[in-house]
């Protein structure tokens, strides 16, 4: 039996505590992967089940049909696991009512936009969704193709105007560096090209909010739903599997209502830079050099990585002594206590985080993850060793036999297969522009 609103939910299992059918949707989401559905959508949920409505989710996927089929005849309804030391908690989240596919759908998507009942578009589209070019500016080209959040955004922000509506909010829930400040930058250079009339009247009344996202969701494996279908008594396609921990951190910038997030754990700040510098170069820097590293002493999960002794050291001198002093700590922020929690959450042996997982496009990963780091120690003439053998590795990851998942693949396989692979990627005019230059002496991957 499939999941649906039909189904009886088991009494171990929580459920939405509202009335689902009786709510508007408020948000479009462009992205809806698993990390959404295991992050923003049940702080969503939480909203609601405290009390604010009409804050339902319109799911919308740029490309592949494949969540649409998987929550489209479960009535958007899903799971979500939560799993530790303490045994899996599961949950049934509500929040999603619609799911549409932007490529079989579009007009749908322009229109979900252009509801009156439509205040925030949020993204998660990962890092590669943006489409940059090397100097960070928009690729037009790309920009204008079919499956781009930018044609979407433009004529449902178009028709909005249009209408007499007033604008949105654009919150991007990606692992950027200043996410709200690029999405604002990218969105304002794609309507000056398509749409210049509509530039005044984004400036005036949309909102691209910063923001810092945290949760690790591994991919969904069919063990795990065969788990939930044995809980559950239903076959949940759309399972997701995810740690407890959750973290999100909103600045508090929006250009209409939006749901009382902070009532449910969210934190709405002024300021959100601290925190997302500080998981960009701990979390997500640690994370990819343990799927580099760890993938080639012969791991294939986080968890076996960072119990791997001559591993473990390198990820704590990544976190503490390399990236930890190039972050300003906001009040309160303690980067030591930090450290100590990532560690614990690497380690998580229920949760089984693929290193494969995190080892795709790595060229748009590394700038911020790595090369920032890199670039402020050297900007102090210093050095940082770990970063420095992550970047080896990646580099020998690249170079080895199995397919790269990378928008880069082709460019980064022939700069490291050719000689001097570090300047050929990080040179000047090389393949990954950052502040950051190799020495040449001593430069690992040479
Ligand atoms: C990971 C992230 O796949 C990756 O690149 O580093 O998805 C990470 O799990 C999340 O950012 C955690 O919040």
């Amino acid at each position: 039996m499939r999941l649906s609103a039909k189904t009886p939910i088991p009494a171990s299992v929580r459920t939405p505590d509202y009335d689902r059918s009786a709510q508007a949707a408020g948000i479009v989401h462009i992205g809806i992967g698993a990390f959404h559905r295991a992050h923003q959508a049940v702080y969503t949920d939480d909203a609601m089940g405290a009390g604010d409505r009409d804050w339902g989710i319109i799911g919308v996927s740029l490309r592949s049909g494949d969540v649409a089929a998987q929550l489209v005849p479960q009535d958007g309804l899903y799971t979500v696991s939560t799993r530790s030391a303490a045994g899996t908690e599961l949950r049934l989240i509500g929040a999603v009512r619609r799911v549409l596919v932007a490529q079989e759908a579009p007009q749908e998507v322009i229109d979900a936009l252009a509801s009156p009942a439509t205040h925030i578009i949020s993204f998660t589209v990962t890092e590669k969704g943006y489409l940059r070019a090397a100097d960070g500016k928009l690729d037009l080209a790309a920009a204008c193709g079919a499956s781009s959040l930018y044609r979407f955004v433009g004529a449902g922000l178009a028709a909005r105007r249009a209408a007499g509506l007033p604008g949105l909010t654009l919150l991007s829930c990606d692992n950027l560096a200043n996410n709200g400040a690029v999405l604002r930058s990218l969105m304002r250079q794609y309507l000056s090209a398509e749409y210049p009339d509509l530039l005044d009247w984004f400036d005036a009344e949309c909102r691209c909010p910063a923001t810092m996202i945290d949760r690790i969701v591994p991919a969904t494996t069919d063990a795990d739903r065969d788990a939930v279908e044995a809980a559950l008594g239903a076959r949940d396609e759309g399972a997701v599997v995810t740690e407890a921990f959750s973290q999100w951190v909103v600045e508090d910038d929006f250009a209409g209502p939006r749901p009382r997030w902070e009532d449910v754990g969210a934190a709405l700040v002024a300021d959100v830079a601290p925190y997302e510098t500080a998981k960009l170069r701990m979390l997500n820097g640690a994370h990819s050099a343990l799927a580099y590293i760890g993938l080639g002493r012969g791991h294939t999960y986080v968890h076996q990585a960072v119990a791997d002794p001559v591993i473990r050291p390198l990820i704590e001198r990544l976190m503490r002594d390399e990236a930890a002093p190039t972050i300003d700590a906001a009040p309160g922020q303690d980067l030591t206590v930090y450290a100590d929690a990532l560690m614990g959450r690497f380690a998580n042996p229920a949760l089984d985080h693929r290193l494969i997982q995190i080892a795709m496009d790595g060229s748009q990963k590394i700038p911020q993850r790595w090369l920032e780091t890199l670039a402020w120690h050297q900007a102090h003439g210093q050095r940082c060793p770990s970063i420095e053998m992550a970047i080896a590795a990646w580099i020998a990851f690249l170079r080895g036999d199995q397919p790269i998942d990378d928008p880069l693949a082709d460019q980064l396989r022939v700069a490291t297969r050719g000689a001097d692979p570090m300047t050929r990627l990080f040179g000047d005019g090389g393949l990954i522009a950052s502040g950051w230059r190799p020495e040449t002496a001593n430069t690992p991957g040479n």
